[in-house]
């Protein structure tokens, strides 16, 4: 089932000069880009994004980390897109993932991840059109 997924590359990718190896990544797996943009969030738009984390005692560091920089928006799509990308993502906590994933490949910590991905095409939705529009 063709599937869109709402990816971003997070400042730390951004400014660590990470964007060609991701992008490559998505670009060889063979996902069709829809939309690729740079830019810099308002706290509006992070607090809405990451609506469910508003109260966890570790946003506050997250929406400054996501602010202290441009984050690369992507709107990718393909067969089973969003299941497939978060495989190519891997765990949260980037200092468990697997070699072979982004966050094991590229990242250490837990909060500064490089990546995010859309956990389920009804989030993909959601966050789709909270970037782009309807
Ligand atoms: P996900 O990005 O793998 O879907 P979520 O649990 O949805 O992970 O959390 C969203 C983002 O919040 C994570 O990618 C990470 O940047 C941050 N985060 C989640 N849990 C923690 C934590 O325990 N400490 C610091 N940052 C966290
Ligand atoms: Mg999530």
């Amino acid at each position: 089932m063709v599937e869109q997924s709402l990816v971003f590359i997070k400042p730390d990718g951004v400014k660590r000069r990470l964007m060609a190896d991701i992008v490559g990544r998505f670009e060889k797996r063979g996902f069709l880009f829809k939309h690729m943009e740079l830019r810099q969030l308002t706290p509006e738009a992070v607090d809405t994004h990451y609506r469910d984390h508003v109260n966890q005692p570790f946003y506050p560091g997250l929406k400054a980390f996501i602010l202290s920089g441009p984050v690369l928006l992507m709107v990718l799509e393909g067969d089973r897109c969003v299941d497939t990308i978060r495989q190519m993502v891997g765990p949260t906590d980037a200092l468990v993932a697997p070699a072979g994933t982004i966050r094991g490949d590229l990242a250490l910590s837990k909060g500064e991840n490089v990546i995010h991905a859309s956990d389920s095409p009804e989030s993909a939705q959601r966050e789709i059109a909270h970037f782009f529009g309807h």
